[in-house]
C-alpha cells in the first residue's frame, strides 16, 4: 500500500516526508524533486518567507544508487527560518522568556488557531498554527515528486495551472503544450496561460495587496496517460473521484474540490454534460470528444485526462487584521499579524500536482501492484494487452 505522511512544523529544524509503499527499482531524480521543491517556492504574491527559504530535499533513507529498494522512504526539507526561531521554539523546556514574546492569543478567523487551541487546550495559537501553516505542503510536494517518479515510467505526467484570481478568471480551454509550457516555465508570475488575463490577475493581486487584503482562485491539475480502469466503482470508498477530492480538499485554505467542468454541469441538462463516445478503429481506442467529466465516470478513470480543480480561499492572515476575540482576556482585539502571503494560486497548483500524483500512484500500485519496478510493468503491460483485444 502506497501512502505518506508528513511531520515538522513551520518554524521547527525541518519538514519530513515518510513514504512508504513504492517500489524497488525507481529511478529517483534528486533534481527534479528539487526543481517541483522550488516551483512550489514561487508565484507572485508570495509573502517574505519565500526569500529565507531554499528547499532541497535530503534523501535520508530508502534510496540507494540512485533508485528506491523497497524500504520506506524519508525526505528531510530544512528550514532556514529556524534559526530565528530556535529560541522560542525549543525542543527542551525553557525559562520562557523568549517564546513569551511569540505568543499568539489573538487567533486569525478562517485559520486553525482557535479551534486547534480550543482543541488541544493551548491559550496561546503558536502550536497550532505551527503545524497548519501551508509549509507543510512542502514535505507534500516532495512526497508527490516520488509518485510523478513512478508514473513517469509509464507515461503519465500530472500537470497545473490557475484559471482563476480572485474575480478574474480564465474564460477558455488550456491546450496541453500551454500547460505544460507555463509549469516550465519558472518566471510565470501566476501559472496562466492566458496572457492578457494574467495581466489582470497580477492587478488583482496588486490591488488587493495595498488594500492589506489577500485573495483566493482556483487551480487545475491535469494528468495525461492515465489508461481506463484505475479506481472502482464497486465500493464507495474505492472511487477515484472521491480519493482524488480528499486529497486536494486537504490543502490548506482548499475550501471546494471540482473534477472536470462538475460546478458548471449541475445547471447543464446530461445532453450537454455527458461526453459521447466514439470508436477509433485506426488507434483500437475509444474516444470522446469533450471531457467534462474530468477523465472519470463511476469513481473509474476512462482513459482520457484526469482533471481536479481545488478552489482556494484567501489566505486568512490579513495585514488589515479582522475583528477575534483574545483567547486569554476574551477582550475583542484585531486578529494577529506577522507576515504572510496575499496570492497563493500558483503554489496551490503545484501542491495539487503532488496530492493528485500521489493519489494516481496509489491507484496504480493498487491495480499493477509489484515490489520491483519490473513486476509492475509487466501488470501494466497484460493489461494493455487486456485493452488493445477489448
Ligand atoms: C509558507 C510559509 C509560511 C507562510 C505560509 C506558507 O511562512 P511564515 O509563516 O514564516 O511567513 O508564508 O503559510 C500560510 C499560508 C499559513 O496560513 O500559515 C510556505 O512555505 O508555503
Amino acid at each position: 500500500m502506497l501512502r505518506f505522511v508528513t511531520a515538522g512544523e513551520s518554524h521547527g529544524q525541518a519538514l519530513i516526508a515518510w513514504i512508504s509503499g513504492l517500489p524497488a527499482g525507481v529511478p529517483v531524480d534528486l533534481e527534479f524533486i528539487g526543481r517541483e521543491l522550488h516551483r512550489r517556492q514561487l508565484g507572485f504574491g508570495r509573502g517574505g518567507r519565500q526569500r529565507i527559504e531554499k528547499d532541497q530535499p535530503d534523501i535520508l533513507a530508502g534510496v540507494r544508487h540512485g533508485k528506491t529498494i523497497g524500504a520506506p522512504i524519508a525526505i528531510r526539507i530544512e528550514n532556514k527560518d529556524w534559526k530565528n526561531w530556535e529560541k522560542a521554539l525549543p525542543v527542551e523546556d525553557s525559562d520562557g522568556a523568549e517564546d513569551a514574546q511569540k505568543r499568539l492569543t489573538a487567533p486569525r478567523p478562517g485559520h486553525a488557531d482557535l479551534a486547534g487551541s480550543q482543541k488541544f487546550n493551548f491559550h496561546d495559537a503558536r502550536y497550532v498554527l505551527e503545524r497548519a501553516s501551508a509549509r507543510e505542503t512542502a514535505a507534500r510536494v516532495a512526497a508527490g515528486a516520488l509518485a510523478k517518479l513512478l508514473l513517469r515510467e509509464f507515461g503519465v505526467t500530472v500537470l497545473s495551472h490557475s484559471i482563476a484570481v480572485g474575480h478574474v478568471r480564465l474564460e477558455r480551454e488550456a491546450s496541453w503544450e500551454e500547460i505544460a509550457a507555463v509549469c516550465e516555465n519558472l518566471e510565470s508570475p501566476l501559472r496562466c496561460v492566458d496572457e492578457a488575463t494574467q495581466e489582470k490577475m497580477k492587478a488583482e493581486v496588486d490591488r488587493v495587496l495595498r488594500a492589506g487584503d489577500s485573495v483566493g482562485g482556483i487551480f487545475e491539475v491535469v494528468a495525461r496517460g492515465i489508461p481506463p480502469g484505475l479506481g472502482s466503482h464497486a465500493q464507495w470508498d474505492e472511487k477515484l473521484d472521491a480519493k482524488l477530492a480528499r486529497a486536494v480538499m486537504s490543502i490548506q485554505a482548499v475550501k471546494a474540490v471540482e473534477i472536470g467542468t462538475g460546478v458548471t454541469n449541475a445547471g447543464s441538462c446530461g445532453s450537454e454534460v455527458q461526453d459521447e463516445i466514439a470508436y477509433n478503429a485506426g488507434r483500437k481506442v475509444f474516444e470522446r470528444s469533450s471531457n467534462r467529466a474530468g477523465g472519470l465516470e463511476g469513481g473509474i478513470t476512462n482513459g482520457q485526462n484526469v482533471i481536479v480543480r481545488g478552489y482556494l480561499k484567501p489566505i486568512s492572515t490579513l495585514r488589515r487584521a479582522l475583528q477575534t476575540a483574545d483567547m486569554k482576556t476574551k477582550e475583542t482585539v484585531k486578529a494577529a499579524y506577522e507576515r504572510s502571503d496575499v496570492c497563493v494560486v500558483p503554489a496551490g497548483g503545484v501542491a495539487g500536482e503532488a496530492m493528485v500524483a500521489f493519489v494516481l500512484a496509489e491507484a496504480w500500485l493498487e491495480k499493477f501492484a509489484g515490489d520491483s519496478l519490473e513486476e509492475t510493468r509487466r501488470n501494466f503491460e497484460g493489461y494493455k494487452q487486456q485493452l488493445e483485444n477489448f
